[in-house]
């Protein structure tokens, strides 16, 4: 028995002594700032992803260098991001630019033109990006307009959503839908989505859908704080009708409104297939152009609050040190020049959109003037929360452009638009445009020189000075063209 005791004593004076040396050396260990390669290092934290999505805004905000309109959040954003200043979209209509962005896709691989097309209906399978981030165990969450979503009429309901990309979505109404009958809309023949409309709102930025959006947004982000999330923000405005709040309105007296510069003879060098707006700027007098401006300054204004509401609840919240944050539109938006209003052309004015993007410990407060793309998202953010992607992708992965925005960038942007039966494809490389409306150009060419000519004022494609660059570039737009008009992934062979 007594030796059976001592056994246990000596045994547990062992334990006791193995505990002390352990002890001690993972204390030196420590000290010498070494760890035990037995111990298993914690999992690097993954990064959430806030993705802001704004409808139809053009690169009128200050951080792109507008001189009246104000936009102090995107500035303070830009100051933590790399800011693209030759983001183009794919398509200067909400959904195909949307369809295009979300799948990774461009236009020609899912075959969406128009608003109705669904593109599941060509690709029943593709992964968008939300649901990649969902497939990788991320909670993925929409609040308001990613996806198509008709405007105004669909406020309030999930639009033409896919509910595959989301764990929950959010789909706030507020007073400018359900007071619509305020709104004062300067082509009554139009209706309130594709024409100039505004309001300068009774009421709080809470109560308006934008301001809703950014309330369920900061509401989804305490909630879901503890977990990897890929949240995404659709905010409307500066979507027609114009609405905002009063004050917002204040800010922009008419008198400092100004119209675009267009010398007489501008629109008679442009194709005919290149106008949307017909007759130009729909006949409306210079006054109802600058109210349907200023209106359009102040829904920017308001929205560009709402944005700031988010940042600030997501620096609140401690999150800002481990979320991407990206912000585009989905495309840009004409104000008169050459006549045209909106979207829906192919004009640098209608193509280019604001994008940034910011990476924790990554830089800050650059700008880029690479030519990209919004179809580089996917893979940009597939890349840098190290998810794996279908290889069959239109677009390039930024990161190394986000590591150095000078880098060298060699792929020009490709925009392409629906003008009834016929296409209009354009590219955009740092110091060209260059558009053909149908193929070959059968309905028109364009060629502008954007470093001289930054209004595309000059077509130059009849001009014999320039035949080698339209050489060129029609070389590279028909190089692009056939890459993008490929077959779509296939079904998967387990659904036969
Ligand atoms: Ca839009």
């Amino acid at each position: 028995m007594i030796t059976i005791g001592m056994k246990k004593f000596v045994c547990s004076s062992a334990k006791i002594m193995l505990h002390i040396i352990m002890l001690v050396a993972i204390v030196l260990n420590c000290k010498n700032g070494s760890a035990d390669p037995h111990i298993p290092k914690p999992e690097k934290k993954k990064y959430n992803v806030l993705f802001i999505a704004v409808d139809d805004l053009n690169t009128d905000v200050s951080s792109y260098g507008h001189p009246l309109v104000k936009t102090p959040n995107f500035d303070r954003l830009a100051k933590r991001s790399i800011q693209f200043n030759r983001a183009y979209c794919q398509f200067p209509l909400c959904n195909p630019s949307r369809a295009s962005l979300m799948t990774g896709l461009n236009p020609d691989v899912i075959k969406v033109y128009d608003l109705a097309k669904f593109f599941r209906k060509t690709i029943p399978d593709v992964v968008t990006l939300p649901q990649l981030f969902k497939n990788n165990g991320y909670y993925s969450a929409r609040v308001g307009k990613i996806y198509h979503y008709g405007v105004p009429n669909d406020i309030g309901t999930n639009g033409m959503d896919d509910s595959l990309s989301w764990v929950q979505r959010v789909n706030p109404i507020g007073r400018d839908k359900t007071e619509e009958n305020k709104i004062t809309n300067l082509l009554p023949n139009r209706g309130l989505g594709s024409t100039l409309a505004y309001l300068a709102a009774d009421g709080t930025d809470e109560e308006q859908t934008d301001g809703k959006v950014a309330t369920e947004a900061i509401k989804l982000m305490q909630q879901n704080k503890d977990k990897p999330f890929f949240l995404a923000v659709g905010f409307f405005r500066p979507h027609s009708p114009y609405v905002a709040p009063k004050k917002y309105f204040e800010m922009y007296p008419l008198e400092k409104i100004t119209l675009p510069n267009e010398p007489a003879d501008d629109l008679k060098d442009i194709p005919d297939a290149a106008f949307f707006t017909k007759p130009p700027n729909w006949g409306l007098d210079e006054a109802k152009r600058k109210e349907a401006i200023r209106a359009y300054y102040a829904a920017i204004t308001f929205m560009d609050a709402q944005v700031g509401r988010v940042l600030d609840a997501l620096d609140n919240l401690k999150l800002g040190d481990n979320t991407i944050i990206v912000l585009w539109s989905d495309h840009g938006y004409n104000l008169g020049q050459h006549g045209q209003w909106m979207k829906q052309s192919l004009f640098e004015n209608s193509a280019r959109v604001p994008f940034m993007i910011s990476v924790p410990q990554g830089m800050k407060g650059k700008t880029s003037g690479r030519t990209v793309e919004l179809v580089d998202i996917y893979p940009t953010l597939a890349e840098l929360c190290n998810l794996p992607v279908s290889k069959t992708l239109s677009g390039r992965s930024l990161v190394p452009l986000l590591k150095n925005p000078d880098a060298v960038w060699s792929k020009p942007a490709l925009t392409q638009v629906q003008r009834q039966k016929l296409m209009g494809r354009s590219i955009r490389t740092e110091r060209w445009r260059y558009t053909e409306w149908d193929s070959a150009g059968k309905a028109g060419i364009e060629l502008y020189d954007e470093q001289n000519d930054p209004g595309e004022i000059t077509n130059l494609y009849n001009n014999e000075a320039y035949e080698k660059v339209r050489t060129d570039l029609a070389k590279k737009l028909h190089d692009l063209t056939i890459k993008t008009v490929i077959e779509p992934p296939s079904k998967s062979k387990t659904e036969d």
